[in-house]
C-alpha cells in the first residue's frame, strides 16, 4: 500500500514543483510535464478521489503481477522436461480450487466496493450548484455558454503561442470558473463524439450529439488547467484542447461583466440548448 501511495505522490509533487518552471512566474497550472508517470496534482473533489482510488489499485495489481510472474517462474525452472522427467497425473485438488476461487472473488469485492462508491459520487451533482456551463464539442473546437448569464463563445487553438502559451493547449478564450464553486457540466457534441477531458478535475466524459451527459466541478485551487479533446474525432482531432481558468469569486464577477458585452448571446443560439435540454427531461 504505502509504496503505490509514496510513488504516485512522489510523482504528483515532481509534477507540481515542475510545473512553475515551466510556466515562468505564471500561476499554477495543471498541465503534463516532461516524464510525468503519475497524475496531475488533484484539483477537485472528484480528482482527489480518483488518485486516492488509484493507491488502492497499484499495489494490488502489482502484487498480483508479482505473485503470477514468480508462479511462471517457479514452473519453467522446476517442472520443464529435464529437471521432472516423471509428470504427477493429480487432475483435482478440491482445496487448492477452491482457494484459486475465493481469493480473487475477495479481491474484486475489495476493488468494486469503493469504485461503486466513487462511480456514485461522481453520479450525483451535489445540491449547492453556483454555475452552470453548456459545453458543445464541434470539428474541431469547444464552444461554451453560461445559460444563466446570457453568455456564449467558442474556444479555439492557438496556432502559434506566444511566450507562455503552450503548444495545442493553449486556447483563444478560455472557460473561467469561480473557485470553490459546484459548477454543472452538460456536454453535448454538434457533429460527431468528442470527449471533453480535464485530467487535474479528474473529468472525462464522451460528449454526444442529441444527447445532454452532465457532471460536475468544484475546483479547490486557483490556476489554469489544461485538457484536450479526448475521443477520436477526426483530422483536427489533436487540435481542440481545453483551457479553463479558476478564478476567485470577485475576479469571477468581474469576468462576468466583461463578458456580458464581449459573449452576449442572442435568443437564436439559446434556443437549441433549450430544446435539447426538453427533450432529454
Ligand atoms: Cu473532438
Amino acid at each position: 500500500m504505502q509504496v503505490g501511495r509514496s510513488f504516485t505522490r512522489f510523482f504528483s509533487k515532481a509534477a507540481a514543483l515542475a510545473a512553475p518552471l515551466f510556466m515562468a512566474g505564471a500561476v499554477f497550472a495543471a498541465q503534463p510535464v516532461d516524464w510525468q508517470i503519475g497524475y496531475q496534482p488533484p484539483a477537485t473533489p472528484i480528482a482527489e478521489r480518483v488518485v486516492a482510488f488509484n493507491d488502492l489499485l497499484f499495489p494490488i495489481i502489482v502484487a498480483i503481477a508479482l505473485f503470477v510472474t514468480v508462479l511462471l517462474a517457479i514452473i519453467v525452472v522446476r517442472f520443464n522436461r529435464k529437471s521432472n522427467p516423471v509428470p504427477s497425473k493429480t487432475t483435482h485438488n478440491a482445496l487448492l480450487e477452491v482457494v484459486w476461487t475465493v481469493i480473487p472473488i475477495i479481491i474484486l469485492v475489495a476493488i468494486a466496493v469503493p469504485s461503486f462508491r466513487l462511480l456514485y459520487f461522481i453520479d450525483k451533482i451535489p445540491d449547492d450548484v453556483g454555475l452552470t456551463i453548456k459545453v458543445t464539442g464541434h470539428q474541431w473546437y469547444w464552444s461554451y455558454e453560461y445559460p444563466d448569464e446570457k453568455i456564449g463563445f467558442d474556444a479555439n487553438l492557438v496556432e502559434n503561442p506566444k511566450p507562455g502559451q503552450l503548444r495545442l493547449l493553449d486556447t483563444d478564450n478560455r472557460v473561467v470558473i469561480p473557485v470553490n464553486t459546484t459548477v454543472r457540466l452538460l456536454l453535448t457534441a454538434e457533429d460527431v463524439l468528442h470527449a471533453w477531458a480535464v485530467p487535474a478535475f479528474g473529468v472525462k466524459f464522451d460528449t454526444i450529439p442529441g444527447r445532454l451527459v452532465e457532471t460536475w466541478v468544484r475546483p479547490t485551487k486557483e490556476g489554469v488547467y489544461y485538457g484536450q479533446c479526448s475521443e477520436l474525432c477526426g483530422a483536427r482531432h489533436s487540435k481542440m484542447p481545453i483551457t479553463v481558468e479558476v478564478v476567485s469569486k470577485e475576479n469571477f464577477t468581474a469576468w462576468i461583466g466583461e463578458a456580458k458585452k464581449k459573449f452576449a448571446t442572442g435568443p437564436e443560439t439559446v434556443a437549441p440548448a433549450a430544446a435539447i435540454v426538453a427533450v432529454t427531461e
